[in-house]
């Protein structure tokens, strides 16, 4: 039997262990430089059946899925090959999410709201997703997939509402700004705790093949929400019965401060997260809106013919902050957002459509102009149904609306006692 001070001799021979800290590459104040990130020639990846078993193609994981080339042209297999219609509404819609996010971030500044967020640089991948999925199919959004209800026709007036809080919130205020939910156009509601839309949108996925119906799940979370358990226990599920559901992790690099190394991304890619649990997984470039096209038409395909959950990586840049509560020049490097090797995604539809002679400068310009038109009514329209700080929008009262079917007595008490103490304090409760 060894003594106990001969088993600490023999460790006091070994190495001290040293602990991993991820660093970002680039802080505030360094020059950025982005050349060893890597970015394959558009059109050099192989496009697999959407029928082959998810281990033949792991390695579809590690590369990155291009359709637009730096001249313009789409090329290779994973190429959508469509219309310049559907281009030039594509190229609509990012731009109206582009004009959006301006008007309502400048809203927060003004004190109009208490929140926004912005999908800069983004805007491809909600986009591109809505126009490759069925209208039916239900989303289960994060807070950055504004785009998604855009694309599907949701009146701005309404989305705007609900960031004022107003009288024409429908969810009465009971949301935090942009948490929206939107059955009318398949948008389950936005939850400000990450990922739990993850597990949400496999059972839906789940119940739509049990009850034999036809429509998909798609979901979304950001890179830094990939470190959730949520995310794991929906991919096991998801795959354990092969749910008609679409992951899609969009890697913008940061969440808030930390950046994508602290959710793994130093020692493999998103996408493969994949691989572990026998799920198809593909990477794609998230500014190109052809590539998010074609990878989402691909999952769709291949979910909605039972074979299967598919993860795609939407590799993207946040090119703002986090949220207008958040301060990006405290923690990365101001030249990150203009160095980003895979440029802004609505000038490189934009040049597509210019490339096919199917669009010009003057009709970009034009189209800018409009939306940003269309943005403004809708702000002032919104602004007739109330700001932040203007009175109260929604009655007291209206806090116990939405829970319950129908309201439980403890609840009824609560609410009466609520109206007496209110009413004998001579402070409104109800509206005007
Ligand atoms: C469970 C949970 N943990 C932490 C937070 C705080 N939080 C809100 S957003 C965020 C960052 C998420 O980053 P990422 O998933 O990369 O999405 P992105 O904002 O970049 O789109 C954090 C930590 C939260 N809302 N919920
Ligand atoms: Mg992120």
């Amino acid at each position: 039997m060894p003594e106990e001070s001969d088993v600490v001799d023999a460790l006091s021979n070994l190495k001290p262990l040293s602990l991993h800290v991820p660093e970002p590459k680039f802080r505030p104040g360094d020059a950025v430089d982005f050349a060893d990130v890597e970015v394959p020639a558009a059109g050099s990846v192989r496009r697999p059946d959407t029928l082959a078993p998810a281990q033949d193609f792991t390695d579809l994981a590690y590369t990155m899925v291009r359709v637009l080339d730096e001249d313009g042209q789409a090329v290779g297999p994973w190429n959508p090959q469509l219309s310049p219609d559907r281009l030039r509404r594509m190229l609509r819609d990012m731009a109206m999410v582009r004009a959006f996010d301006e008007r309502m971030f400048r809203a927060q500044r003004q004190g109009k709201t208490s929140f926004y967020m912005k999908s800069l640089g983004e805007e491809a991948v909600a986009i591109a997703a809505a126009h490759a999925l069925d209208d039916e199919d239900m989303c289960f959004p994060s807070y950055r997939q504004q785009g998604l209800l855009i694309a599907r026709g949701c009146p701005l007036v309404d989305m705007m509402n609900q960031i004022y809080s107003n009288t024409g919130d429908k969810l009465q205020g009971k949301q935090l700004p942009i948490m929206y939910s939107e059955k009318r156009f398949g948008f389950f509601s936005i939850s400000g705790n990450l990922t739990t839309q993850y597990p949400q949108a496999v059972g839906w996925a789940m119940a739509s093949a049990s009850k034999g119906d036809t429509r998909i799940a798609a979901t979304w979370c950001g890179e830094g929400s990939t470190a959730e358990g949520d995310f794991h226990s929906a991919l096991t599920f998801a795959t354990v019965y092969r749910a008609p559901v679409i992951f899609n992790v969009v890697n913008n690099q940061w969440a808030i401060s930390s950046f994508s190394g602290f959710a793994g991304a130093e020692a493999t890619t998103f996408a493969a997260r994949a691989i572990g649990y026998g799920i198809a997984g593909l990477r794609v470039d998230g500014n190109d809106a052809l590539a998010v096209y074609a990878a989402t038409a691909w999952a769709a395909e291949r979910a909605r013919t039972n074979a299967g959950p598919t993860l795609i990586e939407h590799f993207t840049y946040r090119a703002e902050g986090h949220s207008t509560s958040d301060d990006p020049t405290q923690y990365r490097s101001a030249g990150e957002p203009t160095a980003w090797p895979l440029g802004d995604p609505i000038r490189r539809l934009k040049d597509h459509l210019i490339a096919l002679g199917e669009w010009d400068e003057d009709r970009q310009a034009a189209m800018d102009r409009e939306v940003a038109e269309a943005v403004k009514t809708a702000q002032k329209e919104a602004e007739k149904n109330g700001i932040l700080g203007h009175g109260l929008h929604q009655p007291l009262d209206t806090l116990f609306d939405g829970v319950f079917e129908e309201m439980p007595w403890h609840l009824r008490e609560q609410r009466q006692q609520m109206i007496d103490e209110e009413t004998a304090s001579g402070r409104p409760w109800a509206r005007k």
